[in-house]
């Protein structure tokens, strides 16, 4: 296909994946956030996610520094551990013959959920070699590996079984990849009548276009955060329809009210997160669908 007049040059050939697909991968290979690997030692559940509902303030007004630390990093955990359970809540009676698939599992601590909550066999993907790896020695070492696998691998392109799935999610990682595409993917691996579940942040876009604090967040993460429209209009053209929609922006609040007082965890994001969703112009959406 010529797409421009032949100045002479010649086609670079498509690379298997994208110079923003490897800095993204290269920053979840190095990244080892205290927030994350601390918090993830207290039950070998690693999320890479923020945590939901009300926190108990009252571990920072322990008097012994140590164990102040302590007690402020197992409530945070406990808070993203709730948001995790939310999620596998949402996935649907599921029994252990039923397969779920992980978009952007991380260090593997969703679909470890959802298998000890439904005894399903889960896969999940991630674009980070390292991920990858640190979740399936969690699971070989839960004795899981037979029933949870971690991939190294593309979500918008798994190569996984089409119709095969039951249920199917993203917890905090579609803003790294094309709706469009990924749904198109979900939609292509679950059954008839599968469900798909995503916990996301998004801007909303009944205030125009992203806020300064919604680009800070994606200069952190390095990913793109998309407008709330946009997973409406994907979904619908890809065979997902919507069954629950729920803002759990106040929700999110309390978490990081509590993640920017401890001093040993934050990695500096903590203050954006609360000004954007405080000003309305940032969201914290669950939306479940059906895949019809
Ligand atoms: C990472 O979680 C989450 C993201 C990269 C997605 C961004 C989320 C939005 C809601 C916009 P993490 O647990 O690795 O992050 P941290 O290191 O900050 O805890
Ligand atoms: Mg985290």
């Amino acid at each position: 296909m010529t797409i421009a007049p032949d100045a002479g040059t010649t086609a670079a050939p498509v690379p298997t994946q994208s110079r923003y697909q490897n800095r993204v991968a290269d920053y979840w290979n190095a990244e080892e956030n205290p927030v994350n690997l601390e918090l993830g030692r207290i039950d070998d559940l690693y999320h890479h996610h923020y945590g939901i509902g009300e926190a108990d303030r009252s571990v920072l007004e322990e008097a012994d520094p140590a164990r102040r630390r302590e007690r402020i990093t197992a409530e945070l955990h406990r808070l993203e551990h709730a948001q995790a359970e939310l999620l596998a809540g949402h996935l649907g009676p599921l029994s252990p013959a039923d397969r779920v698939f992980d978009a952007g599992c991380g260090r593997g601590g969703g679909s470890v959920v959802a298998h000890l909550r439904h005894g399903c066999q889960a896969d999940g993907v991630t674009i980070s070699a390292k991920q990858a790896a640190f979740a399936a020695e969690q699971a070989r070492k839960r004795g899981i590996d037979g029933q949870v696998r971690y991939h190294h691998r593309n979500m918008l392109d798994t190569g996984f079984e089409t119709g095969a799935y039951a249920a199917s999610w993203n917890n905090e990682s579609t803003m790294y990849v094309e709706l469009e595409l990924l749904f198109a993917e979900h939609a292509r691996l679950l059954r008839r009548g599968g469900r798909y579940v995503v916990i996301t942040g998004c801007y909303n876009d009944a205030y125009g276009r992203a806020s300064r604090e919604v680009s800070l967040i994606n200069a952190h993460y390095i990913c793109d955060i998309h407008p709330r429209s946009e997973y409406f209009r994907a979904m619908a053209r890809n065979r997902l329809v919507p069954v629950h929609v729920q803002d759990l922006t106040a929700d999110a609040i309390p978490y990081w009210e509590l993640r920017r007082q401890a001093d040993h965890l934050v990695t500096g994001i903590e203050d954006t997160f609360l000004t954007a969703y405080r000003d309305g112009s940032f969201q914290y959406l669950l939306i479940v669908a059906d895949r019809v």
